[in-house]
């Protein structure tokens, strides 16, 4: 199955702890890492504290999709992940966006991601590494948002 997986941090050194991710995230059983989009820096959406570092990495994995959300709370907590309040700032933040086509709810974990569509911090490095996965019009709803490519 292919998966997209958004990466995203605003305390310390973010850029590094999302570069690590995504090579953890290319060591995950039964997971092999086939794209990476580059590092952007955007402002906080819904949120304070300093800007954050995004990314948006493509997998190919065999794991299913509630082991693979597992895996990847796995990864945030070894990243020193706290969670003090909702959308408090974090040392790293995984996301799974898509798992193939997948259409699920459940409170686990809904598919597509529910907010992917609002945040260009999302489709902007998203298009970069899967265009067909994004819409123009969806680009254009997000356009006003800042992000830079770092
Ligand atoms: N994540 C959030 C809330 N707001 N803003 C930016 N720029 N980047 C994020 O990753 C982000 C956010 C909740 O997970
Ligand atoms: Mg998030
Ligand atoms: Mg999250």
């Amino acid at each position: 199955m292919t998966g997209y997986i958004a990466l995203g941090a605003n305390l310390g050194d973010a850029a590094s702890a999302v570069r690590e991710a995504m090579d953890a995230i290319g060591r995950l059983p039964e997971t092999q890492l086939t794209r990476r989009s580059s590092l952007y820096r955007t402002a906080p959406v819904d949120a304070t504290g300093p800007d954050y570092v995004n990314a948006v990495v493509e997998i190919s994995t065999t794991l299913t999709a509630p082991v693979l959300l597992q895996r990847l709370q796995q990864l945030e907590r070894d990243a020193g992940r706290e969670r003090p309040y909702r959308n408090a700032p974090r040392t790293l933040d995984l996301d799974l966006l898509l798992y193939g086509d997948a259409r699920l709810q459940s409170p686990a974990l809904t598919l597509p991601h529910p907010r992917m569509a609002e945040r260009a911090f999302v489709l902007v490095p998203l298009a970069e590494i899967a265009p067909q996965r994004v819409s123009a019009a969806q680009l254009r709803h997000v356009r006003r948002q800042a992000i830079a490519r770092l």
